[in-house]
């Protein structure tokens, strides 16, 4: 049986959507985010990153989104979710797979933690500290993510997923970096990328996703 070590308000809960839509029984062990926003420590000793989600199956103990999703499909999927492997929706498929941590995730995140900063900063030196951050916001993270709404929106153009006429993996993927900046920086009128996210969350599977995973920001 799989399990799924789950923070909640996390990108772990995409793991869950796609367990539902494959109707895959597993159990979810939920852990709580301190008030620093960290996991908790226990999360350590399933794996030594502590972070979420982390799988564990028999003797499998897996961390990483995309690595999860994988596993899940080689071993459960039969097909579902899947392009045909080799065509060139499939290799499509692998892209967002890798571009959702790889390259959508860390402007989100740093756009993120630099907005922490002024607030952490003694307040002797906040002023600086927060015109320094709105500096790098503006000429640094704006332009960037700007750019990746634009890239997103040009590959939803075709069909409204991300490799091909259906649902695959590259969605999972991708829908936590969607959800995400629609909540932190908004969608600047892509109506496309607004549509995508309002289909993931209406599928039945997402919804029942939502109910096995707890709190959850984003939705
Ligand atoms: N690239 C990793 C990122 C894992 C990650 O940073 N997870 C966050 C949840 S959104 C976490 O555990 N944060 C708590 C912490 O860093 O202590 C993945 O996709 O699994």
């Amino acid at each position: 049986m799989i399990t799924i070590h789950h923070l909640d308000n996390s990108r772990s809960q995409r793991v869950l959507w796609l367990l539902e839509e494959l109707e895959v029984p597993y159990e979810v062990k939920r852990y709580e985010r301190r008030a620093s926003l960290a996991a908790p420590p226990e999360l350590k000793r399933v794996h030594p990153l502590g972070k979420s989600p982390v799988l564990t199956d028999g003797a499998t103990t897996l961390a990483e989104t995309g690595a999860i999703v994988t596993f899940i499909a080689e071993t459960h999927a039969k097909g579902r979710l899947l392009p045909e492997r080799g065509s060139s929706d499939w290799w499509r498929m692998q892209h967002f797979l890798h571009h959702a941590e790889g390259s959508a995730m860390p402007p989100l995140l740093m756009t993120l933690v630099f907005g922490r900063i002024p607030r952490e900063a003694p307040a002797l030196i906040r002023p600086v500290a927060r015109a320094l951050m709105r500096g790098v916001d503006e000429k640094l993270l704006k332009p960037r993510l700007a750019e990746l709404l634009d890239y997103w929106d040009a590959a939803l153009e075709p069909t409204g997923w991300f490799a091909g006429p259906a649902p695959t993996l590259a969605d999972v993927m991708m829908s936590f970096p969607l959800e995400a900046a629609n909540k932190r920086i908004g969608f600047g009128g892509r109506a496309r990328l607004g549509a995508f996210v309002e289909r993931v969350q209406a599928r039945p599977a997402y919804r029942r996703a939502l109910e096995r995973g707890g709190p959850y920001a984003y939705a």
